[in-house]
């Protein structure tokens, strides 16, 4: 039905359509047609209407387009197919499902919207329509369960320096897989895993950047934690750019991650981090401890000097800035 609408204001570009003729031409009571460009609205779409006259449709938002991403990418490997929805549940689950059924490395989910998109420990992503990029890329590399921290960290590199180079703006990387800007997170990264005995299988990279969220986009609640590029750096940012731009630095640091392992991704997230020798609150086990964060060890491991002097190694779980 809203894919109808749509098709019949798009015909009467520029002209008034009645209410009654919508109704009429699309079989449905005129309550629901208002409820419908109600519904549109949401989503990016302007109208003009006026009594009488009815709906004038004057801008339609900027949409994804998957054949453009294919083909304006400059990685070879990475982003060869996208599968892109207009709405969906998680692009977690639908990139699991396509890796199950064989899908090749290098597949990008994308969705334009999210219903239940996720974050880590079942924590939700909000992922409105048309706003940010929500994404997940389905990889294979060949190596073992325990080296899999190490693809967080990399990912995190390759997202932030794709938004320097789209956006000009600075993503400091808060361990293991928060982009931040002035404290406040504007992208989010979730890595799901399958592996066989201590071999990886596959890996399933979720990607969340909130790229063109106003303030008022957010829902109250992560007003003082979220941010988006949007109101970072005052502009609109071309979606398709962002994401080729994520596959080419990806593609790079992965290539170089198989030729010359984990220590030059290392050295690169180091520089971006805003974690490292900074006093923290971590949770090891249940419970919460305070300490400096000193490094990354070779796994990609957090290593934090405790208030009692010992040192604790964190592959996963939480950290907060003191
Ligand atoms: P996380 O658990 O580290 O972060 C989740 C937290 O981030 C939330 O509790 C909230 O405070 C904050 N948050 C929620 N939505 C947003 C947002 N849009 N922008 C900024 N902050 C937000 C991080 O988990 C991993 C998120 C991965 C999301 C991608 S989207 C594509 C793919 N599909 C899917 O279902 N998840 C991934």
């Amino acid at each position: 039905m809203t894919e109808q609408l749509i098709a019949l204001l798009r015909e009467h570009l520029g002209s008034f359509v009645s209410g009654e003729q919508l109704s009429r031409e699309l079989g449905c009571s005129r309550t629901a047609v208002w409820k419908q460009i109600r519904h549109l609205k949401e989503r990016g779409y302007e109208f003009e209407s006026a009594p009488r006259k009815g709906y004038r449709l004057l801008k339609t938002p900027e949409r994804l387009d998957a054949n453009a991403i294919v083909s304006k990418r400059k990685a070879k490997l990475l982003g060869r197919s996208v599968k892109l929805y207009d709405e969906i549940d998680s692009t977690q689950n639908a990139a699991l499902e396509l890796v199950r059924t064989g899908a090749p490395e290098g597949t990008l989910v994308i969705a334009e919207q999210q219903t239940s998109g996720r974050g880590r420990m079942g924590r939700p992503w909000h992922s409105p329509h048309g706003k940010g990029i929500w994404m997940s890329l389905i990889l294979k590399p060949e190596i073992p369960l325990a080296y899999t921290p190490q693809l967080t960290l990399l990912v995190a590199v390759a997202l932030s320096r794709a938004i320097k180079y789209e956006t000009g703006a600075s993503a400091g990387i808060k361990w293991p897989n928060d982009l931040l800007i002035g404290g406040r997170k504007v992208s989010g990264i979730l890595l799901e895993t399958h592996a066989e005995g201590e071999r990886l299988q596959h890996l399933v990279a979720g990607v969340g950047i909130s790229v063109n969220l106003a303030q008022q986009d957010f829902p109250e609640e992560l007003h003082s934690r979220a941010t988006s590029l949007l109101i970072e750096t005052g502009k609109v940012t071309d979606r398709e750019a962002l994401i080729c731009a994520f596959l080419e630095q990806m593609e790079e640091l992965y290539v170089l991650y198989h030729k010359e392992g984990f220590a030059p991704i290392r050295t690169l997230w180091e520089a971006l981090s805003v974690t490292l020798n900074r006093p923290v609150r971590v949770n090891v086990g249940s419970n919460w401890t305070e300490g400096i964060a000193e490094g990354i060890d070779e796994l990609g491991a957090l290593v934090v000097r405790l208030e009692n002097g010992e040192r604790a190694k964190l592959f996963s779980g939480e950290v907060e800035l003191r």
